[in-house]
């Protein structure tokens, strides 16, 4: 079975359904622009992802590929526990993150898609941001003394981690939502929603141990003495926050980042499907993030 998929996509979320199902898989990293190469075309009209082929069954659609993935591994128990209300409210949840939550980021990610001109790009943009708040706010209120959507683990969850993932990459921010903050953080810390994202987006593997943050910081300290500035990649492992302007403070998206270091400030930058995103913080913020540990640097 081959997945086809692109890092932090909408395919991540069958990328979780088949680590939860023990599932032997392989998987096909795809880019912008190879969606929209002929053959790919040929298998996927759309020129989207995900894509699952298995065997001479080629299925495209998140929904159907998550329901596929569930039906063929039962054990995981991920649509219901096998009754048809259990199924339905798993169906309901995936109905409702598939055509309304997840398209609720579509103008956030293609602007351009619906107007023409930056500046009714950045309206649209914040129109949409509003949309999707609105959408986290239900999310959230049905969190509520749950752990999982349904209260049992299913399909629905692992798609809405990367709605949530995609609401702190883009600067939506879970802020307000501690349902949500919570429900994120503790998908962070599974084994398979880890194991996916370490294929995905080449994070380190949870047993390799981390640097000692002092040696890092003295090795930063003395590029910084030596050149004046250092460019490092990163990872986001805790939780890390940083503010724009006035603004109240938003979490950094958990995940490789490439960080800009000068003696006066630091520029985390992350690129998440198709969204670039940017977040500034004074040095001794980031220096203290490294020595907590809620930022790994690279060896
Ligand atoms: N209806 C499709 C939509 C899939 C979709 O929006 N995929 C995005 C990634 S999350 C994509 O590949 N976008 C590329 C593009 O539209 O050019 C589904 O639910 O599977």
């Amino acid at each position: 079975m081959n997945l086809f998929y692109m890092p932090g996509a909408s395919s991540l979320a069958d990328h979780i359904a088949l680590e939860w199902s023990k599932a032997e898989y392989e998987t096909v990293r795809m880019d912008r622009s190879s969606i929209k190469a002929e053959d790919y075309l040929a298998l996927n009209p759309s020129g989207s992802v995900p894509l699952l082929v298995d065997g001479d069954f080629v299925l495209t659609e998140n929904v159907a590929i998550l329901v596929y993935l569930a039906e063929l591994h039962p054990h995981a128990r991920l649509l219901g526990d096998g009754s048809p209300r259990s199924r339905a409210e798993v169906m309901r949840w995936l109905g409702f993150l598939n055509s309304d939550v997840h398209k609720a980021f579509r103008p956030i990610f293609y602007p351009e898609r619906y107007l023409q001109g930056q500046e009714f790009a950045q309206h649209l943009a914040a129109t949409a941001r509003g949309h999707v708040r609105d959408y986290l706010r239900r999310l959230d209120a049905q969190l509520e003394g749950r752990e999982w959507l349904t209260g049992e683990r299913s399909i629905a969850d692992a798609y809405l981690f990367v709605l949530l993932r995609w609401a702190i990459g883009t600067k939506v921010g879970l802020q307000g939502f501690a349902n949500l903050s919570r429900f994120v953080r503790r998908l962070h810390d599974d084994e398979g929603v880890h194991a996916a994202l370490a294929m995905e987006e080449g994070l380190a593997p949870r047993r390799d141990t981390p640097p000692v943050p002092s040696e890092v910081l003295r090795r930063i300290e003395g590029r910084l003495h030596a050149d004046g500035s250092a460019t490092l990649t990163a990872e986001v492992v805790g939780t890390v926050e940083y503010r724009e302007g006035d603004g109240p403070a938003l979490e950094l998206r958990r995940g490789l980042v490439e960080v800009d270091v000068t003696s006066m400030d630091t520029v985390l930058s992350w690129v998440d499907e198709n969204y670039r995103g940017e977040a500034a913080m004074p040095l001794p913020n980031f220096m203290r993030y490294v020595g907590d540990g809620a930022i790994r640097l690279a060896a």
